[in-house]
């Protein structure tokens, strides 16, 4: 028997949990009472680490395609296969014709953190898409051109607010996202029992809603005119007092003679909130001693996806809340952080629009373009065409609008490589598939999300289990080889040197470090006998805030410090970063980007367009899922079908829809048919369904998934709707048609 302690790696809240193992059989997962930021939570997915450890449909050797079957090859084998296609392509064809798609897991990932990029640069193609562009990327947009990188996002200081208001996020079943937080119900009841107040809209009455003090249904997509016109009432009513961030802000007065036309008279019918409700959150928000914003994926996936997020810092500055202890703040994280590197209170600012998408003319955003965009790029042809996919821990197919045409163009490509867990409705399409470890064959740190964390920690897992094949890292510098022209067999202890050489020497050039001018040797001897992604965290740790600068600071923070603290060590509170943490290039808050501006057109436009009282379809999360990869672990998916559409009982009477019988649902972009729902937990006009669901597809191989296969929502999604600024997808607020379908028996029945 051995305890293990470590970091559940499956969502952004990074619980500790204490794993039980017997020789290499998991005996149970529990939660870490000591870790420093999750205290013993956890919820029901961190079973799913045994689960998927037992799995046996989890993919374990490498499969190359013969004769249009997937089979079981050597990683030798693989990569020569991988050489031998890609090689020739990227010579005829350029390197921008093969496309690369980053999924979700890799932001929980150390390997993907610190060797993605070491592969992406080999490749050197523009087509780099992933799942941030139907997730978060409109926030980092705003946050960019507001604070300069696109990390820089304010966190609701939760633990000290007296005043949360949330838009569009549901934390008590996600677990929270862009606010690494454990345990929201706690956290938000210890607001309540403070004194303080939780607001939140929705358009469903969610189980943050439940523990929430007031809950608004709010039309969907019109998050930004709601925002709007709370500034606009804060500016009528004389409210408006950023206090210290003044002297520290630009663009104050653009912003209120913006705000002061969005009414909330004028946008009340649009949002569905009365003016007098409007007006009084505002007022509210205002009063609070310590208040916060705090908006997510339903304000972002959404046609404003960049106006909302960017109101919603409006809102935390214009209040004075931004950088204020109980109000939304910029945390510290140990390792990483690009606003704690560099020259502090300045920089190069936000990086956005340097190309375009070769179809659409979409931008870029920080070296990606819009994964709306991928199968387009893929289906025209002409010179920049996409003929090869490289997929990454990531499901397009499920995850990305109009999922049909995704994998049509998919099925058309020329090769497609997969580094993936799972034979899944991407994965099915590949000319290779290379496994990655589970998680309990790999270390694990947090360098992503600390960077988002409502309390600085940091905390390192060492693996659990000896892994059975490469290290994700080694996979990424083998193919790092085989992209540079090196062929299959580079040599990656050599690749990884030139890694860890090439971060020594750009942070001892960079004059805002510890470690400016010191010499390069001297650093790369006290990190040995690391390699991989151990050195590199240690490397990063030691030139962090709090590190040890390489003997600057003989208390501070190395790997060694973390790996004698099984349980995290705890950073402390957030304190005040303005002006220290921006990287603007004025040195200010940017409170009114010109590009931003400019979309507040759109918005006018939104507000005078006629409701044509249809129907509009939204996501919903659910506890036991992790977007469309976890539905192979059996705790996750028993119990009845939760695939379901959820419909409001006015909206079903109307429509002769019942509870239990089915309905089909189609947009401009598809159609699919669904089991029916009724709750009134929804707002009339508007219908829900999970994403991440459709598992059924031949060739795919999960077995369990496939028997609750539910349906793929996606195949609903318009991919020709984006959010302008960002180019993100917009997965909420879709116009759709919902009619009872026939049932079988009657279908077969009636004359053709
Ligand atoms: N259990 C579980 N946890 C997860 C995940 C999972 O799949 N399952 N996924 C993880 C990932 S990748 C992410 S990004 C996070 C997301 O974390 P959250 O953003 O907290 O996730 P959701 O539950 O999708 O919450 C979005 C909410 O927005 C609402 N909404 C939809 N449209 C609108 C709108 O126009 N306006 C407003 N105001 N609200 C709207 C929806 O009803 C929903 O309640 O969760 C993470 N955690
Ligand atoms: N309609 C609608 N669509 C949505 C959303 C929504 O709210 N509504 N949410 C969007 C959001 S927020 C996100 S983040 C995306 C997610 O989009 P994706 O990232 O494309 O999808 P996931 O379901 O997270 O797929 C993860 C993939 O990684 C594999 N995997 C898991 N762990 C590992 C590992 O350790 N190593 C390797 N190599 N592979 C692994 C899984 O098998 C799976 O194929 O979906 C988006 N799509
Ligand atoms: S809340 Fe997230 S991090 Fe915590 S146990 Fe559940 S899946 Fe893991
Ligand atoms: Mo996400």
């Amino acid at each position: 028997m051995a305890i293990h302690y470590r970091t559940c790696p499956f969502c952004e809240a990074t619980c500790g949990l204490e794993v039980e193992t017997q020789g290499r059989d998991v005996v149970s997962v529990r939660g870490d009472e000591q870790d420093v930021l999750s205290y013993g939570f956890i919820c029901p997915k961190a079973f799913g680490l045994k689960q998927l450890h037992e799995d046996p449909d989890r993919l374990t050797t490498p499969l190359i395609r013969r004769d249009g079957e997937l089979v079981e090859a050597t990683w030798d084998e693989a990569f020569d296969e991988i050489d031998r296609r890609l090689t020739p392509l990227l010579a005829e064809h350029g390197r921008n014709a093969v496309a690369v798609y980053i999924g979700n897991p890799n932001a929980h990932n150390l390997s993907s953190l610190a060797y993605g990029p070491v592969w992406l640069r080999a490749l050197g193609t523009q087509n780099i898409y992933s799942a941030s562009t139907v997730d978060q990327m409109p926030k980092q947009v705003s946050a960019g051109l507001m604070f300069g990188t696109m990390l820089s996002v304010p966190v609701p200081d939760v633990d000290r607010t007296d005043h949360l208001l949330i838009l569009g996020a549901n934390p008590l079943v996600s677990n929270g996202s862009l606010l690494t937080a454990p345990d929201m119900r706690g956290r938000l009841r210890r607001i309540r029992e403070r004194g303080g107040k939780v607001v939140v809209v929705d358009p469903r009455r969610t189980r943050t809603a439940d523990e929430a003090d007031e809950h608004h249904f709010i039309r969907p997509g019109t998050d930004a005119l709601l925002l709007a016109a709370m500034a606009c009432t804060l500016v009528e009513e004389d409210l408006v007092d950023p206090g210290r961030l003044l002297e520290h802000t630009n663009g104050l007065e653009q912003v209120t003679a913006l705000v002061r036309d969005f009414t909330p008279e004028l946008v009340a019918d649009s949002c569905a909130i009365a003016a007098e409700e409007i007006r009084r959150m505002a007022r509210e928000l205002a009063a609070a001693p310590q208040a916060a914003v705090y908006a997510r994926i339903g304000t972002c996936t959404q046609e404003f996806g960049t106006l909302a997020s960017w109101l919603v810092d409006v809102l935390n500055v214009l209040t004075g809340n931004l950088d204020r202890e109980g109000g939304a703040m910029f945390p510290l994280a140990a390792a990483g952080q690009r606003n704690a590197s560099g020259t502090p209170g300045s920089g190069k600012g936000a990086r956005l629009g340097r190309w375009h998408s070769r179809v659409r003319g979409l931008p870029e955003a920080y070296g990606e373009l819009p994964v709306a965009c991928l199968a387009e790029e893929i289906e025209t042809p002409g010179e920049g065409q996409v003929r090869a996919l490289v997929t990454v821990a990531g499901n397009p197919v499920v995850s990305t609008p109009n999922a049909e045409r995704l994998e049509g163009a998919i099925e058309g490509l020329d090769f497609m490589l997969a580094v993936d867990i799972y034979v899944n409705e991407t994965t099915r399409h590949a000319d290779v598939v290379l496994p990655g470890p589970e998680p309990l064959e790999k270390s694990h740190y947090d360098l992503a999300l600390y960077q988002l964390a409502v309390r600085n920690v940091a905390n390192y897992s060492p693996p659990v289990f000896e892994r059975s094949g490469p290290a994700e890292w080694e996979v990424f510098l083998r193919l790092a080889g085989v992209l540079a022209g090196q062929g299959p067999n580079a040599d990656g202890a050599a690749l990884d040197d030139l890694v860890i050489s090439t971060f020594v020497q750009r942070e001892v050039g960079d004059p805002g470090s510890r470690v400016a001018g010191r010499e390069p040797a001297e650093l790369l001897e006290a990190l040995e006998p690391r390699r991989g992604p151990e050195r590199v965290l240690d490397f990063m740790l030691r030139v962090g805030p709090y590190g040890d600068g390489f003997g600057a600071e003989p208390e501070g923070l190395t790997l060694d410090v973390l790996e004698r603290s099984p349980h995290g060590v705890d950073l402390g509170p957030h304190r005040e970063r303005v002006p220290e943490v921006l990287r603007t290039p004025s040195g200010m808050i940017e409170l009114a980007p010109e590009a931003i501006l400019a979309d507040a057109d759109r918005l006018h436009g939104a507000v005078a367009r006629e409701l044509n009282g249809g129907l509009v379809l939204i996501g919903r999360r659910q506890l036991r899922s992790n977007n469309s990869w976890m539905h192979n672990l059996p705790a996750l998916v028993k119990g009845k079908d939760r695939c379901t559409l959820h419909v409001h009982p006015d909206d079903a009477e109307r429509l002769g829809l019942e509870d239990g019988g089915r309905a089909v649902v189609s947009s401009a972009a598809g159609q699919i048919e669904a089991p029916v729902e009724l709750t009134d937990g929804i707002m009339p006009g508007v219908v829900s369904i999970p994403h991440g669901w459709g598992h059924g597809a031949p060739g795919v191989k999960m077995g369990v998934a496939s028997r609750h296969a539910g349906v793929n929502s996606n195949v609903l999604a318009d991919e020709s709707q984006v959010d302008p600024l960002s180019g993100n997808a917009v997965l909420n607020g879709i116009p759709v048609e919902v009619r009872a379908a026939v049932a079988v028996a009657e279908r077969v029945a009636a004359p053709a």
